[in-house]
């Protein structure tokens, strides 16, 4: 029996929202969380009509934002919407030391008060864009945890990963994979895998101190890249969470031989171990060799085998788009792991 089409949640508006630069390392670079990401996997998609299809997803309830973020940061995106005209764009410049949530989100000189980085503006629709970001992982969670769905796809863009309770950084506002393990929690054990390049700091840190969301990221290591801070392999979780996040830094280079097997030794066994009723997967594709971001050297044929080894855990799956910036090949990495995944719900068991 072949198996539906994988809905692919996507809301037009998240087209709009364009950061313009960053400063990387001393240059001035064209940002990379380009709108032409989104359209790459969107054609992708569209060609592939047996395998997807597009679902308009309904707005996130504002309580399950505030249930995951700091109100603050809402009300600093709107601040930005309502004082920042079409061209303009605004980089938090001012970092106070103790991110303790207090500032005046109504003032976007304070931005740097709910921010851990520069390379994240603020423009009039990113509350807009940011806002059906996470509304397509909510979607796409309600598909799998309401309707029985067994794999849906967030095109979710801008991406998540990086954002915490009270702040953003990292191309991230919302964090939308988390969004959907909060979602799913209320009705299982959630496993969230992030499988991006960099680590999955807002996510660990949204369940550092839970046993029922198991944490694990698989990425470069933080001493040589972004997020610096975290991301590291002592990093075991809080409370009764203790065991329940596990990081896997890993060197420059990485190809997708010693990929595989990361996730083989690793990854697998510690979800297997955990026994989750559900899997969400932070798909960050900055792995990719010709990334401009990331350092790893994986190549295309390399996304369909992983997606597989995460489709034979045999979980209902939510996977939710991170990053990945060679734009012209991003859709055949996203639509190559999907099909991955699902033939390996397939192929199961054996
Ligand atoms: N341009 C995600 O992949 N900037 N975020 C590094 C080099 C931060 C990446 C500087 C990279 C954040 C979701
Ligand atoms: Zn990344």
């Amino acid at each position: 029996m072949a198996a539906p089409p994988i809905p692919v949640f996507f809301h037009e508006a998240q087209l709009d929202f364009k950061p313009m630069y960053e400063w990387a390392f001393g240059e001035k670079i064209v940002h990379p969380e380009t709108t032409a990401r989104a359209e790459s996997i969107l054609a992708a998609v569209d060609r592939d009509a047996a395998a997807f299809r597009r679902v308009d997803p309904k707005e996130i309830p504002l309580p399950a934002l505030r249930a995951q973020h700091n109100y603050n940061l809402l009300t600093l995106y709107t601040t930005a919407a309502a004082k920042l005209g079409p061209k303009e764009t605004f980089y938090p410049m001012v970092f106070p030391r103790l991110r303790d949530g207090k500032g005046d989100p109504t003032n976007l000189h304070q931005s740097g008060a709910f921010c851990f980085d520069s390379g994240t503006p603020l423009t009039h629709n990113t509350w807009e864009a940011a806002g059906w970001s996470a509304a397509c992982a909510q979607g796409a969670a309600e598909a799998v945890g309401r309707k029985g769905v067994q794999l849906a796809y967030a095109l979710s863009r801008p991406p998540g990963h990086h954002a915490t309770r009270e702040a953003f950084g990292g191309y991230c506002y919302f964090n939308n994979n988390a969004l959907a393990a909060r979602y799913l929690r209320r009705r299982g054990r959630v496993a969230v895998v992030d499988i991006d390049f960099h680590h999955g700091n807002g996510s660990q840190s949204l369940f550092y101190k839970s046993d029922s969301v198991l944490t694990v990221s698989v990425h470069g290591d933080p001493r040589d890249v972004f997020p610096y801070f975290a991301g590291y392999a002592n990093e075991t979780g809080a409370g009764k969470g203790v065991g329940f996040n596990l990081n896997i830094p890993l060197e420059r280079g990485v190809d997708g031989q010693h990929y595989l097997r990361v996730l083989d030794d690793y990854v697998l066994p510690a979800v297997r171990h955990f026994a989750p009723d559900f899997l969400v997967i932070a798909a960050g594709f900055d792995t990719y060799t010709k990334d401009p971001v990331g350092d790893f050297t994986l190549v295309l044929d390399d996304y369909h085998p992983i997606g597989e080894r995460f489709g034979r855990l045999g979980l209902p799956t939510v996977v939710v788009q991170e990053g990945g910036y060679y734009a012209a090949h991003l859709g055949r990495m996203a639509t190559s792991f999907l099909h991955g995944v699902r033939d390996g719900q397939s192929a199961r068991p054996g």
